[in-house]
């Protein structure tokens, strides 16, 4: 730990802290949550309505400025853009104004056990910008605009018409093991043939575009930006390429289409962190139709909140529903899109702050993390109810999670952890090993903390976690496999961004394996900086061995993949 600076031990002092408080410095887990969670917010670059705090130190315009920019690059992902709180404490002046400019100093320059970052002794803040941000909190937060269907509208573009797309797939590519894979920091996603491994088309997409996800017919891809622009691919023409787009909000995370018999391709839905609310669209031209507002009561303490973030959304393959998954309110919503004029939804309280999740093999239960809560939300998709709330470990992060059947426990969907190396299996089958469904059956000890995804697939015995986000650069850059036979054994690592052979000095951290169609390769992002060299790495899921390497200058920041085969049938 640095030391600490004397202006800043007497600040202590006068705002009669206990010491342990300031002892932080940059723990693993600290780390861990500041660099997942506190990502640049899109929205502080929107002009905002704004009414300074007559009882708040003053400010000037400049200062004000700059303090909004550094909340909206460093603070908003963890307190909220209204600072409403979420996985961070709640800063509204109501709270702010009484603790006072020094006290709040103390705070954002050393953190504190439960999570905050350490701002000035990490480096990342001096005490002139730590000294601006703790007067700008005690202000009214800034009101980003709504977005309406009009400013939908003005966004919308069909560049080319569903009546003058091909009747026929014009490529001789089996589309449906190309893997879409986002290059985070360019904003494109690069369109990569599974079974040649050459990269199809690079295409532009939104602000640090986030997922992909596929239209049941499989024919079209949806990628969604940060800032919530929506690209809409269509697979079948000869060089696959963008036909529609429109942004649906300022920020945004999470994209779907409907799967349900009767509505393939028809509608597609996309969630917003801001403003909070979902869109739903038609599924050939991304024409907006319907906006639904997510502002409500929290499932707890059933108070008001002024931004739940929309989170996952996966569609129901049970009934014409998306599953819409709200992060401060803590509920999951069950929308059902028969009659858009008439919309029906069933709302099911789980726990707060629901994240990401994904279906058990039986495609009935939807487990979902609700990550500040360290439980698994199970919904079931046929009676719209909530199954279970299972405790796992700390922080669970599963990305879709991965589902295989356990000697003992029968069906089986596991997640990892960002806060331990815990990796949490979760009985699945109430019909036919009723004494373990819904419970945390066991737990197996990966590498460490920093998990983001794990994966197997219907034909491997294999388990692969990855450690993201480890602080840790000998985990990071690796992935733990376990043999789904012989759980006890332990797992073994491989040292994939060993593997990848870059040539500079990079973070090449490890991220989500993703299988191809046949259940054979696995693949994994090594994920440097802008300026470094990243690549993709295929191991051979019998052999454990390397299969290949793809490199090529225009793979920047290679994150998430998704093979279009497992994203349309949600196989992992
Ligand atoms: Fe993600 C899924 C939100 C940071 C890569 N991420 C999701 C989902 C949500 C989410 C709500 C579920 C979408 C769904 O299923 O509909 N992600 C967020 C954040 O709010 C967060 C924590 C902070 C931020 O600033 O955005 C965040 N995510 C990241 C990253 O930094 C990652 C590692 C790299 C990147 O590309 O941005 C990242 N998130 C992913 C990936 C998935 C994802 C690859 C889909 C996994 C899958 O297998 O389906």
């Amino acid at each position: 730990m640095k030391m600490m600076k004397p202006t800043y031990l007497a600040l202590a002092m006068a705002a009669a802290l206990p010491l342990a408080v300031f002892a932080q410095g940059d723990t693993p887990s600290n780390k861990i949550e500041k660099e997942f969670q506190a990502g640049t917010s899109p929205v502080g670059q929107e002009l905002m309505h704004q009414s300074p705090n007559p009882k708040a130190p003053p400010m000037t315009e400049e200062e004000f400025g700059k303090a909004r920019n550094m909340y909206f690059e460093r603070c908003a992902g963890c307190h909220g853009v209204l600072r409403k709180g979420a996985t961070g404490k709640p800063l509204t002046p109501d709270i702010t104004v009484g603790k006072g400019t020094d006290y709040l100093k103390v705070f954002i320059a050393y953190g504190s056990p439960a999570g905050m970052p350490n701002w000035l002794t990490s480096g990342e803040l001096n005490e002139k910008e730590v000294d601006m941000l703790a007067r700008y909190v005690q202000h009214e937060p800034p009101m980003p605009p709504e977005f309406g269907i009009e400013d939908m509208k003005k966004t919308w573009k069909v560049i080319i018409p569903p009546e003058k797309r091909p009747t026929k797939k014009m490529n001789n590519y089996n589309i449906e093991n190309i893997f879409s894979t986002t290059l985070r920091d360019t904003g494109e996603v690069a369109l990569i043939d599974g079974d040649t491994k050459k990269i199809i088309n690079i295409v532009k997409t939104g602000y640090a575009v986030h997922i992909s996800r596929t239209s049941a017919s499989g024919r079209y891809l949806f990628v969604i930006g940060r800032d919530a622009k929506i690209n809409m691919i269509d697979l079948w023409m000869e060089k696959p390429d963008t036909v529609a787009e429109i942004r649906v909000g300022l920020e945004a995370r999470s994209v779907e289409t409907s799967k349900f018999k009767g509505y393939v391709d028809k509608l597609a839905i996309a969630g917003t962190y801001w403003p909070p609310q979902f869109t739903i669209m038609n599924g050939d031209t991304l024409e907006p139709q319907k906006i639904v507002s997510t502002r409500g009561n929290t499932v707890d303490t059933q108070e008001y909140h002024p931004e739940p973030r929309v989170a996952s959304i996966v569609a129901s393959h049970f009934r014409p529903e998306f599953v819409v998954n709200v992060k401060e309110t803590g509920k999951t919503l069950m929308v059902d899109y028969r009659d858009l004029n008439a919309l029906k939804m069933t709302e099911i309280g789980s726990a707060r702050y629901l994240h990401d999740g994904g279906w058990d093999s039986s495609k009935r239960y939807f487990l979902v993390a609700a990550n500040n809560s360290n439980k698994i939300a199970v919904i079931d998709a046929k009676e719209d109810k909530l199954a279970a709330l299972v405790n796992v470990s700390k922080i669970p992060h599963p990305g879709r999670g991965a589902n295989f059947v356990h000697p003992k426990f029968g069906p089986v969907w596991a997640t990892g952890h960002l806060g331990d190396e815990a990796i949490s299996l979760i009985g699945t089958d109430p019909a036919k090993n009723k004494q373990y469904a819904f419970k945390e059956v066991a737990q197996l000890k990966g590498q460490g903390g920093g998990s983001l995804f794990i994966k197997t697939h219907p034909k491997s015995t294999n388990l692969y976690v990855d450690t993201t986000l480890n602080p840790d650069a000998a985990i990071s850059q690796s992935v733990a496999v376990f043999d789904i036979k012989n759980l006890d054994k332990g797992f073994k690592v491989l040292p994939i961004a060993e593997w990848a052979g870059l040539k500079d000095d990079g973070a090449k951290r490890i991220v989500q394996p993703e299988y191809n169609k046949a259940g054979d390769e696995v693949w994994f992002s090594v994920w440097s900086a802008k300026n470094k060299e990243s690549a993709i790495v295929i191991v051979d899921d019998k052999t454990l061995k390397l299969k290949a390497v793809i490199k090529d200058p225009r793979l920047i920041t290679p994150t998430g993949k998704f093979n279009v085969y497992n994203t349309v049938h949600d196989v992992y």
